[in-house]
């Protein structure tokens, strides 16, 4: 792929904020890796923050403008627009299409005047090749409804040390809405995948940051097997509405657990390929991570990458606030959260109000749906006033844990997946 193209999927054309506030504090400590600032009162030193030198000299966070979107989403960069849901604001069973984050590779294309005239190509490997209307898909398929966690493959990706290529994502690169569609494999089934189709290449309407009509801003694919999964969705409708044009709309792909970029949004072609996809975004160090673990801050070799398909265990507190303060003589905090796990389930929560020394079980709730999140809640007991920190790490069904640090690190900072920790200040 060429720098360019490379740099755009990348998103680093875009200003780069390196880290969050909060309460209202304006300078970022170059040390606060996860939740860190300087200069407040609740805050994580950072002696006890991850060690990651700064790349660039503390700045504030910046909020974003958009018609309908929370104005407290952090803007990590505007060409192209892309901006992360703070903790705090993942604190809803659903996440409210105004909290959800936002990713753009290239330009945001113009709102459709009519969605079901919208039009989507699956060619290649197929005995018929199918030209559908949105309307068509609608009346044609029978629509599922389903609760599904969309992740940027990217999450996590500010706290590696040295920092990794990219947007500076916390842990807002993720959001949990109610979806409908159809399953991609029932209208695969229709076009006849013959037995050469081995993977899935998406193309969309929105056009690369350069402005070049023959480049796609970004072109992913997945496995056939997962895009043959009932859960892998084309989508029209977010939260009971019409799908935004923001998120994709009138129609994108949904493919559960896997890093978002394979989630097409603007949907237009889904071309059967007889070999792995080579667009955009799926080659050299885009999307993948190292085999053998390399040296944080090396160059790396392609030759030792590859693709990363199901995402990490995560999880975040949602409530409190980072920087939350409370009354002299508090002496209990109760907990919200939210956890997943990719293509796996998270079956216990953890939490520390000791730095890691002692941990207790949080009660998890179970997901409504394959892929959606796990709620979860904890009561914390506090020995005296002052400040604290509240650590989560989750545990997902095969046993992997969330570990304290960003570990594995790789040229573009993929599967970040430390600890969420929040301050919080008593008296
Ligand atoms: N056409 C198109 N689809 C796209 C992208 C894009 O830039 N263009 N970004 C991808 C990435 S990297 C992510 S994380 C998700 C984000 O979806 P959202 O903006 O609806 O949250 O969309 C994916 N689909
Ligand atoms: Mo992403």
């Amino acid at each position: 792929m060429a720098q360019a193209e490379r740099n755009a999927v990348n998103g680093e054309n875009s200003i780069q904020i390196n880290r969050r506030g909060f309460l209202g504090t304006t300078g970022l400590a170059a040390l606060g890796a996860i939740v860190g600032i300087s200069g407040s009162t609740a805050d994580i030193p950072a002696a006890y923050a991850q060690a990651a030198p700064a790349a660039a000299p503390p700045k504030g966070p910046q909020y974003l403008k958009f018609p309908g979107k929370n104005e407290k989403l952090v803007l990590l960069g505007d060409k192209p627009l892309v901006a992360e849901t703070p903790e705090s604001l993942l604190d809803d069973d659903t996440t409210p299409t105004e909290k959800f984050f936002i990713r753009n590779n290239g330009q945001l294309p113009e709102e459709t005047k009519n969605p079901d005239a919208w039009k989507i190509t699956i060619d290649g490997e197929v005995n018929n090749k199918i030209e559908i209307t949105l309307g068509e898909l609608k009346s044609k398929y029978k629509a599922v409804t389903r609760r599904i966690v969309l992740e940027c493959g990217g999450n996590g990706r500010g706290a590696f040390s040295p920092p990794a290529r990219g947007n500076q994502w916390t842990n807002g690169g993720i959001g949990c809405a109610e979806w409908t569609g159809v399953p991609l494999a029932d209208v695969l089934k229709s076009a006849g995948l013959k037995p050469s189709a081995k993977y899935t290449a998406h193309y969309a309407a929105d056009l690369h940051l350069s402005g070049d009509a023959t480049k796609p801003s970004i072109s992913r694919g997945v496995r056939i097997e997962k895009a043959m999964d009932p859960n892998t969705l084309i989508v029209w409708a977010m939260n009971g509405q019409p799908l935004p044009n923001i998120h994709g709309g009138p129609v994108r792909l949904l493919v559960p657990g896997w890093p978002g970029s394979a989630s097409q949004k603007w949907l237009t072609r889904i071309n059967i390929r007889e070999k792995e996809h080579d667009g955009p975004g799926m080659t050299e160090f885009s999307y993948r991570v190292a085999i053998k673990p390399m040296i944080p801050g090396d160059k790396g070799d392609p030759a030792n990458f590859r693709i990363l398909e199901s995402m990490p265990v995560r999880s975040v507190i949602t409530n409190p606030a980072n920087g939350a303060k409370f009354a002299a003589g508090t002496k209990e905090l109760k907990l919200r959260g939210a956890s997943w796990a990719g293509d796996l389930t998270v079956k216990q929560i953890d939490i520390s109000t000791d730095f890691g020394a002692s941990w207790q079980r949080a009660s998890l709730d179970k997901p409504k749906n394959k892929y959606d999140w796990q709620r979860w809640t904890a009561s914390v007991k506090l020995a005296s006033d002052g400040y604290f920190e509240i650590w989560t790490r989750a545990t997902d069904s095969k046993g992997a844990m969330q570990p304290h640090q960003a570990g594995f690190w790789n040229p573009q900072g993929y599967g970040g997946n430390a600890m969420h920790r929040i301050a919080v200040l008593v008296g």
